[in-house]
């Protein structure tokens, strides 16, 4: 059976004319150590990641890598932390995401699913308004680590937990953790659109200039009391 994929933003259209396999290739055993689905790992300024849809990848979104500098990769000499050490990543954003896992093949391996959004050695990251869905426990829904990890990890709707490793001092502000499935439309089949009912809805933190104007279907955050995760109830 395909993946399933949330209803809160569409996949990408298979290609007119592609080709059906003609024998079910064997399964790909997970690397021990997976990249991740969208990840600026060394000596990046000011991405933005946003409005993705992250399916049953064992290592959803990632800023930074390192707490330990690399030869020939680019040197931001005009970027300062507020932490010491190494950043491999500065000022980098992550918000209106969804990433959701369900197939027994991506947690079954020794690695499992391992984090949904990771920050390493990233220097004032914002993470904002992400939701991370999954049916079983990963190592972690989100998150940050390395002494020059600084920033904001705010309004995120997990389904499980969210992790301060070592030495990462991102603030963290109107996150929930542990969010059931009562959060959502349809949880088990992806579907991440909040429930009318849900406890996301309208009562979470002001995060400033860190917040979205709009939601991961690019609607509008217009009713003056954001609602947490990727998706704006409209
Ligand atoms: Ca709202
Ligand atoms: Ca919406």
């Amino acid at each position: 059976m395909a993946p399933r994929r949330p209803r809160t933003a569409p996949g990408p259209a298979t290609p007119r004319g592609t080709p059906t396999p003609r024998a079910r290739s064997p399964p790909i055993a997970a690397p021990r150590s997976p990249p991740r689905t969208a990840h600026f790992w060394r000596e990046n300024a000011e991405a933005v990641i946003e409005r993705n849809t992250v399916v049953n990848c064992a290592r959803g979104i990632g800023l930074g890598l390192t707490d330990s500098p690399a030869d020939d990769v680019r040197v931001h000499a005009d970027m300062s932390c507020p932490n010491p050490g190494h950043a491999d990543d500065y000022r980098g954003t992550v918000r209106n995401n969804v990433v959701f896992v369900d197939d027994d093949r991506v947690f079954d391996p020794a690695s499992g699913f391992d984090t949904g959004i990771a920050l390493a050695a990233a220097c004032e990251a914002t993470v904002v308004h992400n939701t991370v869905y999954s049916t079983r426990a990963p190592f972690s829904s989100i998150e940050w680590r390395f002494d020059a990890t600084s920033g904001l990890v705010g309004n995120n709707l997990v389904s499980h937990n969210l992790m301060e490793r070592t030495a990462g001092t991102a603030a963290a502000a109107g996150n929930l953790d542990g969010a059931g499935a009562e959060h959502f439309v349809d949880a088990a089949a992806g579907g991440l659109s909040l429930t009318i009912g849900s406890a996301a809805v309208d009562a979470w933190a002001e995060l400033g200039s860190a917040a979205p104007d709009d939601d991961v279907e690019a609607e509008p955050r217009s009713d003056g009391a954001p609602d947490g995760g990727a998706d704006e109830r409209s």
